[in-house]
């Protein structure tokens, strides 16, 4: 495969852009390579500037539920382009989008756009915490939350639960409030509710994480961290940025029919633009400026085009039938097929899939993987080995084995057999 053209784009972008990308994970680090410019995508497929072109299952990681591009959001671009780009003024569109984001998403009476879903948690996590008066946060290992500071936090060591900085950049007064616990441990939840019970303003939450590959919610564990936070007088936050209209109309609180006190949104909220968002209970909610003290604002938050895009995409999950019906078929086939595949090459692998997010992991040391720790014995290398495979038979996977891989309505039976041939033709090459 020739990428001439994206080698040397990259050599110049190093030259003006840190690491020569906008966001660390399009680097190719972590498969020891480096990036595919893109030229264009459309449907299910993406071209990059050599030519090549692949079946994407990257999907700018989870926008594209819909495919790229697709008729219904370019024309709804275009329309809204003609009437102006952003005028920092309400739009109808805005109450649009906010009344349908509350009607599919069952925790939301009231919904405050932003621009990305960092600042859709950073400011869940600050409302959280004006509405409390409390300061320290629980999070959990593997889950990733954006770059806010308080999420970019290591685990204390056993004995010292207070969180340590895992960036430069991020202090220690910050650090000291962010708790970590164990995804899948309630037990982990509880020793840091006793430790700290009245200080604690939120548990925040991927519902399925998607950040340290995908690692499904135990039975119980959702409903045992919505019994604490009420317990205990804390909020929980569901991290929908990923799952939000990705696994069900209502996100991961409706497939898995527990409701959290607040919700961030993100990726497919936008259509494809930059969009975020949170909300959740009216009395928390109307704790927001200008209604209420906590301040958040943002110069671009409701922008015209990405609601127009972002309301064409929820319109479209929100009436289309059997829409996650026809997506779950699609996405179980692909497990299946994985499956049947990693026993026909005879590679040890695990197979992780909540609806249209997948991971398979490359693990020879545990049957399966429900967390953090498990998941870090996988094999990397291997996976970087297998990427490339893949991608030389035309398969965009995400360039990390930490990572989640998404089916779309744009993908069809053929992108499947295709996936599938080349999955197993590089399951039997590692
Ligand atoms: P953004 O600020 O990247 O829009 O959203 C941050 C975020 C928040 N919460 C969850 C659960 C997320 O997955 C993300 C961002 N996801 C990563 C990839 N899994 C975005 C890719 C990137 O960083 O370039």
């Amino acid at each position: 495969m020739i990428t001439d053209k994206s080698k040397k784009e990259f050599q110049r972008a190093c030259e003006s852009i840190p690491g020569g990308v906008n966001s660390p994970v399009r680097a190719f680090k972590s498969v020891n390579g480096t990036p595919l410019f893109i030229k264009q995508a459309k449907g299910s497929r993406v071209e990059d500037i050599d030519g090549n072109t692949f079946i994407d299952f990257v999907g700018s990681w989870g926008p594209m539920i819909l495919g790229h591009c697709p008729d219904m959001i370019l024309n709804a671009l275009i329309d809204a382009a003609k009437r102006g780009t952003s005028y920092g003024a309400p739009t109808i569109v805005e109450s649009e989008m906010a009344e349908l984001i509350c009607k599919m998403v069952p925790s939301c009476e009231k919904v405050r756009m932003v621009n990305s879903g960092t600042e859709a948690t950073m400011s869940a996590v600050r409302l959280a915490r004006g509405f409390t008066k409390r300061e320290k946060i629980v999070k959990f290992a593997g889950c990733y939350h954006g770059h806010g500071d308080s999420f970019l936090i290591k685990a204390g060591s056993g004995a010292i639960t207070l969180g340590l900085p895992d960036s430069p950049g991020v202090t220690q007064s910050i650090a000291k409030d962010t708790l970590t616990a164990d995804y899948n441990n309630l037990e982990s939840v509880e020793r840091l509710f006793a430790e700290h019970k009245d200080q604690i303003a939120a548990i925040i939450v991927e519902a399925v994480a998607g950040n340290m590959g995908v690692v499904k919610p135990a039975p119980g564990f959702l409903q045992g961290l919505r019994e604490i936070a009420t317990k205990y007088g804390a909020l929980l936050i569901f991290d929908e940025v990923i799952t939000g209209f990705r696994l069900a109309k209502g996100g991961a609180q409706e497939y898995y029919n527990v409701t959290p006190d607040l919700t961030t949104l993100g990726k497919i909220i936008g259509g494809g633009l930059p969009v975020g968002a949170y909300g959740g209970r009216k009395d928390i909610m109307d704790m927001l400026a200008p209604l209420g003290p906590v301040y958040q604002a943002g110069t671009l938050s409701g922008n015209p085009l990405a609601m127009s895009a972002g309301l064409v995409t929820l319109n479209y999950l929100n009436s289309t039938p059997d829409f996650y019906q026809k997506l779950e078929q699609k996405a179980a086939k692909v497990e299946a097929g994985f499956i049947e595949n990693l026993k026909k090459a005879g590679v040890k692998g695990v197979v992780n899939r909540v609806g249209s997010m997948i991971t398979l992991f490359f693990n020879d040391k545990h049957d399966t993987l429900t967390s953090f720790d498990e998941v870090m014995t996988s094999d990397k290398e291997k996976y970087a080995k297998f990427f490339y495979l893949s991608l030389e038979s035309g398969i965009y996977l995400a360039p990390s084995q930490f990572e989640s891989m998404f089916i779309s309505e744009a993908h069809t039976e053929e992108d499947r057999n295709n996936l599938l041939a080349a999955n197993l033709k590089a399951l039997q090459q590692l």
